[in-house]
């Protein structure tokens, strides 16, 4: 199974080649782990389902304590929430910023979610103390210079698939991070684009246990950003969780008509909650824990 790719583009793909990503070097699965304010262990990989949950973007201090306390009700065992945003519109809002960052504190300290938030730029780097994992955003898959200072951040880094890279190419890229030494870096496959247009992205299911049996780094799956419709999301939630995959990231608005960022594609704290509770029977019937 291992060794050279046919089916891959990249003429210089060589599986043997990534020494750090590939299983046949590190037989057993990943973990990824966070010791939580109250020493309990949040984790991706090895048998737990690390379901990261919150809003696309940081909006206002009452916003993001509420959805954080709503998503941790219902069983989410991280936080998300964006503050440099990378919009395809340049008029499209683009975040708060460092005072974001303060307002995700805020959230961990009232609820003890470890957070996940994105970096777009390593200048920011000196922003993300208080960041538990740091996300690198599909338009940023194949920034090399970016993915190498994570490397040495001392940081899990969640890297995202570009909406149109090959996933032996995700793997090349997890490669940079590990070079420099980082062992904790998850996965996520988020979509592709392709020619249709019912969904944001087309969500590459079969990747998941292909991108399994090749490395032991955990792989967790954005149905939020694929389906860009909310309707869709506890679908192919379930679906992800049925392929194999180590967890979800997940869009969650207490407000989604006036979310700033991404509503049409967010669950409201209802469905989030009944989303989870089906989760429960998938991860059982997969022998792994939420
Ligand atoms: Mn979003």
């Amino acid at each position: 199974v291992l060794g050279k790719e046919k089916h891959s583009a990249c003429t210089e793909f060589n599986l043997e080649a990534l020494k750090k990503v590939i299983r046949v070097f590190h037989p057993e699965d990943s973990v990824v782990s966070i010791q939580g304010t109250g020493h309990e262990i949040h984790a991706i990989g090895g048998g737990m389902l690390g379901i990261i949950a919150g809003p696309c973007a940081v909006e206002n201090e009452q916003q993001i304590i509420n959805i954080a306390k709503t998503v941790k009700a219902a069983g989410a065992s991280f936080l998300r929430g964006g503050v440099f945003k990378l919009r395809t519109n340049p008029y499209s809002f683009q975040g708060m910023g460092i005072e974001g960052i303060k307002l995700l504190a805020a959230a961990k300290k009232e609820t003890g979610l470890p957070l996940v938030s994105e970096i777009t730029e390593i200048k920011q780097l000196e922003y993300f103390n208080g960041i538990d994992i740091i996300q690198v955003g599909a338009r940023n898959m194949q920034n090399f210079s970016l993915l190498k200072e994570l490397g040495k951040c001392g940081k899990p880094v969640l890297l995202k698939r570009s909406l149109a890279s090959t996933a032996a190419e995700l793997l090349m890229a997890a490669e940079y991070i590990m070079d420099e030494g980082n062992v904790n870096v998850i996965l996520c496959e988020r979509g592709l684009r392709t020619f249709e247009t019912f969904s944001r992205s087309t969500l590459d299911i079969a990747a998941i246990p292909w991108l399994k049996q090749r490395t032991h780094l955990p792989i967790i799956v954005d149905p939020s950003h694929a389906a860009g419709d909310a309707a869709l999301v506890p679908a192919v939630a379930k679906a992800a969780i049925a392929a194999g995959a180590d967890g979800l990231m997940l869009e969650v608005h207490n407000d989604p008509e006036h979310a700033l960022c991404d509503g049409e594609q967010s669950l409201t704290p209802d469905t989030f909650s009944d989303l989870m509770t089906d989760l429960k029977k998938y991860a059982e019937l997969e022998k792994k824990r939420l």
